[in-house]
């Protein structure tokens, strides 16, 4: 098997040269996410989506993935004058861009969510083709997050009018007619502190408008043709009125005019210079008496934009995961290109371990993902949604979200690193994942106010009692099994600790205690319940393999501690341990064989 070619360099001396990790279809070598889909989706779901899935993870490694690397090379610019003088404030995209935007509509990565036809497993069917699209697209998901999230507040806030316009658009499969939304709230004064906005509102008597006047420091996708924002109402003599949140309001806006394309009494002062996200056009503005349409009560526009905000929340965790993903199917393939001292990287102990540990936290973080879409399908569809549904679904939108962001940022540093010093070179792709993923863990929240608003889920909607009810349906599930004894253990002594601290807080109402702790406690919460997730995978299957993953995570997440005695052995004499670990590392079956072929140079060229 090849590992290399030779390359002739000018002096007719051969070279070595590394070949480059290939990148395959991204759901047929996916085998992990196929075991999970056969677990949770109905047979004629899965079998009616599957056809659609399979043609997308080729295409993702094809023209869409050339499309992201193009508007990532290319990224928008903001012409402010013409040649004569005029103020025209023109972002342009490359053309790569406004592509994305015509496959997204074509391929109904927003629509498939409204149209229903898998009734509660649409959103699973959306998402999974969202979290092929990401790592490709040059971060298109995050104006299609926005625009998931226009849709349903529409959906359930929007008058006549607007569900008959912008929501037809925002849910169209057809190119010309597809327009996409931002979400603008975060001012000078306030980002992860809406409190503080400074925007106004003044209403135009008689027709629910208002002329919406203020400063708007961060605003993704701002070449969309509509927003939703936040601003706070004034009194009838212009005075801002309410307290804090109170007294914000949500709004529509339309950024240009249809006819004209012209901005709508909005001036853009600055395109952002970002860390990542290169593509996505993120600006700095002012609006200057646009018109807005109230949407819900007035004075409620925080909670009313909230359905938005805990749409993106769980966007932010598909591209974490699929960040992860990406991550490990690139260290895989190199593992076996690379040669280093002697033998090539599948072969390093180190580097398997390495990789096992990444696709331990990409396998945990998938099943959180698969789980979160999963309830937030069911949520939308009448008869099949619950008040604990609802609350289990307050509370694991934040705890996915923060999870997930922060642990795909180490994966994917990681991932940089198994590829040396080339991993580290902008042309191997790898540094833009780590760029883009990195603010997954600040907007849409960061980690600390999410795990502030864990506490809030529990305080206002009790949402600790369904989260702990369904840990303990599944460890009572395995209750008789010899083989799960191991991790239920750990897992009850998890909860035993989430009790614990929650009685503290919420029985002496030490509110010092909770905020200080809220990030470590945050943590423990996902942890536990990823367990149990992992726990209900490994009941399914039944397979060595998945118990070793369950068993793995609450030994090195849970327990932490790394002793010897329990059925994990860190000892370089344990087999078992270095087994399981060229299994993770290299998606090997029980019998050793690879679940996917790995492609060498000859048969790469003939695929
Ligand atoms: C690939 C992924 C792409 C992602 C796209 C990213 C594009 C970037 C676009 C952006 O705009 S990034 C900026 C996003 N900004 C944030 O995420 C703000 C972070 N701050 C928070 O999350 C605050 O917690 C929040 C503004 C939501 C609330 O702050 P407050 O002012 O302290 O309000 P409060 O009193 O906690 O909540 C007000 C009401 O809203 C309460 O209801 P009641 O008045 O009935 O009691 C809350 O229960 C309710 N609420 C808050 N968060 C909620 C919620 N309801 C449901 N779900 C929630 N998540």
């Amino acid at each position: 098997m090849e590992t290399s070619f030779k390359q002739v360099g000018y002096s007719g001396k051969e070279y070595f040269q590394q070949q480059a990790p290939h990148l395959g279809n991204q759901y047929l070598d996916d085998t992990y996410l196929l075991e999970t889909l056969k677990r949770v989706l109905p047979n004629n779901i899965r079998e009616s989506i599957e056809p659609d899935l399979r043609r997308f993870g080729d295409r993702v490694v094809k023209d869409i993935l050339e499309l992201g690397r193009a508007s990532e090379n290319n990224s928008p610019k903001l012409i402010q004058y013409d040649a004569w003088g005029k103020r025209i404030d023109k972002i342009v995209v490359d053309e790569s861009w406004n592509i994305l935007k015509d496959i997204s509509a074509q391929e109904g990565l927003v629509s498939i969510g409204y149209e229903r036809k898998q009734q509660e497993y649409s959103r699973l069917y959306q998402y999974l083709k969202i979290y092929l699209f990401a790592c490709s697209s040059a971060v298109f998901d995050c104006p299609l997050s926005m625009t998931d999230g226009g849709a349903r507040l529409l959906e359930l806030h929007g008058s006549k009018d607007l569900l008959e316009g912008p929501y037809k658009h925002f849910i169209s499969r057809d190119p010309k007619q597809f327009w996409t939304s931002g979400q603008w709230m975060t001012e000078k004064s306030g980002g992860s502190d809406v409190a503080n906005s400074e925007t106004t509102a003044t209403e135009v008597l008689g027709k629910n408008m208002s002329t919406i006047e203020g400063y708007k420091y961060f605003t993704s996708a701002t070449t969309s043709q509509t927003a939703i924002i936040l601003a706070r109402d004034c009194d009838s003599n212009g005075k801002p009125c309410g307290e804090g949140s109170r007294g914000l309001s949500a709004f529509y806006i339309q950024i240009r005019d249809p006819q004209t394309q012209d901005l709508n009494k909005i001036k853009i002062h600055k395109m952002k210079n970002k860390f990542g996200t290169k593509a996505v056009p993120t600006a700095e503005l002012e609006l200057l008496g646009t018109p807005g349409l109230r949407l819900g009560p007035k004075g409620r526009g925080v909670p009313v934009i909230a359905s938005i905000l805990n749409i993106t929340r769980i966007h932010n965790v598909i591209h974490s995961v699929s960040t992860m993903r990406r991550c490990v199917a690139l260290a895989r393939d190199f593992s076996h290109r690379r040669v280093v001292f002697g033998s090539k990287l599948s072969e390093n102990l180190l580097y398997l371990s390495t990789l096992a540990e990444m696709e331990l936290e990409f396998r945990a973080s998938l099943q959180f993902l698969v789980d979160v879409t999963l309830l937030f399908g069911r949520s939308e569809i009448a008869g099949k949604s619950s008040s604990s549904t609802d609350s289990l679904l307050r509370i694991l939108t934040p705890l996915s979200k923060l999870y997930t962001a922060k642990q795909s940022i180490k994966v994917s540093s990681e991932g940089i690193e198994c590829l040396g010093g080339t991993g580290y070179m902008e042309d191997s792709d790898m540094p833009r994942l780590l760029r883009d993923t990195q603010v997954t863990s600040i907007w849409e929240g960061t980690t600390n106010v999410l795990s502030m608003d864990v506490w809030r889920s529990i305080k206002t909607n009790n949402s600790l009692k369904p989260f702990l009810e369904i840990i303990n349906q599944r460890l009572q599930s395995v209750s008789t099994l010899k083989q799960f004894q191991f991790s239920s253990a750990i897992i009850q002594d998890s909860v035993k600790l989430i009790n614990e601290i929650t009685k503290q807080v919420m029985e002496q109402m030490d509110m010092e205690y909770a905020e200080s702790n809220a990030r470590r406690y945050a943590y423990l919460l996902s942890e536990t319940y990823m367990a149990t997730l992992l726990l209900d995978h490994a009941k399914w299957s039944n397979k060595s393999l998945d118990i070793e993953v369950l068993n793995r995570w609450c030994q090195f997440k849970l327990k932490g501690s790394r002793s010897e005695n329990n059925p994990i052995s860190f000892t370089h004499s344990d087999a078992n341990f270095r087994k399981v670990d060229r299994q993770l590392a290299l998606d090997l079956n029980e019998n050793g064989k690879p679940n996917v072929p790995f492609l060498s140079v000859s048969k790469l060229s003939k695929y």
